[in-house]
């Protein structure tokens, strides 16, 4: 455990920080792993972490061609909550939301997990009979959420604009008391602490150029840095996913997409739930700084563009002063995207793959941040036992063959 006193802190700003511990070691790849992750995103350390800490498999490297928690997992909007339809889903985002609660203790690093309360609002019929049902479903799963009405909003978030006039009349919504936020890049760094204490090798700054085969099955990867041998493979490269699969020579169906944020100047407080607007396509939450962090939705073509576009921001904000009058006043500082990869159903993809000993975890699309506890969790066990663990098992590549899709389009949160 790293301590840090006053003492500490003054003594490391006087040698401009030279001598301050650093979180994980920067080794260079060995010639041969039991397990090589790629992907330094929450869900490949998460997964690195577990697969050291739950199954002593600590021979273990994630290789990442930039640095870590640069992708998805650095760029998103925080949102977590439980709140779908389909059991498989609540099963796997229910373990991801619970096992947040007691992250930072867990990792002994704080992740600022917020579980502030979430409203998804309703400014349509449609989405009133989505969410009622969606309310009925998690119900019945034991989850904790609920429809509340316009009046109850009001009063979790006065700043809405709740007047039967307004652009887009408020007719109730769903509301998760425990659904909220957590610091995304904290995930990141408390995941590549957690697991780099364990032994795992954090390989920055080298990309995956091909994916060694012999007889049908992975052997080991070729990199930047030279080949590295393996006993067993995860492409864990949300975005990047159908570059990788084709290096190894099978397809999935996915499409890749660029999904925007930005984030305002900060202000005092004046948010704090999170209010999330599909039809609208805008959700918006307050961060620990003040800044109102803002997403909308995806980009209406493939692309693998990590970057945000004016029309995207513009379309959003739009949107959100229409809700939020008082946002009218406020100036944006920064926006950027991030590339997700979608499937058919809205639902991931987290399992084997036609190569021996080859995993494959993606296709969280625009809300895996919430999941990555979880997901790290049962893609670990999944990969240490050679076989799907019981709440992965739904997940496999083989539904989009068999039609067994668990359809998640009204609850995935952004609307594309
Ligand atoms: P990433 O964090 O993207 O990590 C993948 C890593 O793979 C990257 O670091 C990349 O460099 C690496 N890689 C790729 N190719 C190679 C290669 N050839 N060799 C080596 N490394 C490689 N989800 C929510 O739940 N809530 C939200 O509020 C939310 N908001 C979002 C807002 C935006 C703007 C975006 C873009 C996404 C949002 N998401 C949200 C989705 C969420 O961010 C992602 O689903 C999640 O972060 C995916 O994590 P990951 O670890 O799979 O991928
Ligand atoms: O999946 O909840 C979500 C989400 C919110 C913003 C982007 N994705």
């Amino acid at each position: 455990m790293q301590r840090f006193s006053i003492f500490s802190l003054v003594r490391n700003s006087l040698s401009y920080h030279k001598n301050w511990q650093e979180h994980w070691r920067s080794p260079e790849p060995k010639p041969e792993y039991d397990v090589v992750v790629i992907g330094a995103g929450g869900h490949g350390l998460a997964t690195a972490y577990y697969l050291a800490k739950e199954h002593g498999v600590k021979n273990v490297c994630v290789l990442d061609k930039g640095w870590l928690g640069g992708g998805n997992t650095g760029r998103n909007t925080t949102i977590i909550r439980s709140n779908y339809l389909q059991d498989e889903s609540t099963a796997i985002y229910e373990l991801a939301r619970s096992l947040y609660e007691g992250l930072s203790h867990e990792l002994n690093y704080n992740v600022m997990f917020s579980p502030r309360g979430l409203i998804n609002v309703c400014v349509t019929e449609h989405e009133m009979r989505a969410f009622q049902r969606i309310a009925f479903a998690n119900k019945l799963a034991g989850i904790e959420s609920r429809m509340i009405s316009p009046g109850e909003i009001q009063k979790l978030v006065p700043i809405i604009d709740s007047s039967s006039n307004a652009r887009y009349p408020l007719l109730g919504g769903l509301y998760q008391p425990r659904g909220g936020t957590a610091r995304h890049d904290a995930i990141a760094w408390g995941y590549a602490r957690g697991a780099d204490n364990l032994g795992v090798d954090i390989v920055q700054n080298c990309a995956v150029t091909g994916i060694m085969r012999n007889r049908g099955k992975v052997v080991g990867v070729q990199t930047q840095k030279g080949e590295i041998r393996a006993k067993k493979v995860a492409f864990v490269v949300a975005g990047n996913t159908s570059v990788l699969t084709d290096m190894a020579g099978f397809r999935v169906p996915l499409e890749s997409v660029s999904l925007q944020a930005l984030v305002s100047e900060p202000i005092k407080p004046i948010l704090d739930v999170v209010v999330m607007a599909g039809t609208v396509h805008g959700y918006v939450s307050q961060s620990d700084k003040g800044e109102l962090v803002i997403g909308g939705g995806a980009d209406g073509y493939n692309n693998y563009a990590q970057r945000g576009s004016i029309t995207q921001w513009e379309h959003t904000v739009r949107a959100l002063v229409e809700m939020f009058p008082a946002f009218g006043r406020l100036k944006m500082m920064r926006h950027w995207g991030g590339i997700v990869d979608m499937t058919g159903d809205r639902s991931p993809i987290i399992g084997m793959t036609p190569v021996k000993d080859l995993y494959l975890n993606c296709g969280w699309g625009t809300g895996g941040f919430k999941s990555i506890p979880g997901s790290g969790f049962v893609f670990a066990d999944t990969i240490a036992n050679g076989r799907p663990h019981p709440i992965a098992a739904p997940f496999g590549m083989d539904r989009f063959r068999e039609g067994r899709l668990i359809d998640e389009s009204s609850a995935a949160g952004v609307a594309h």
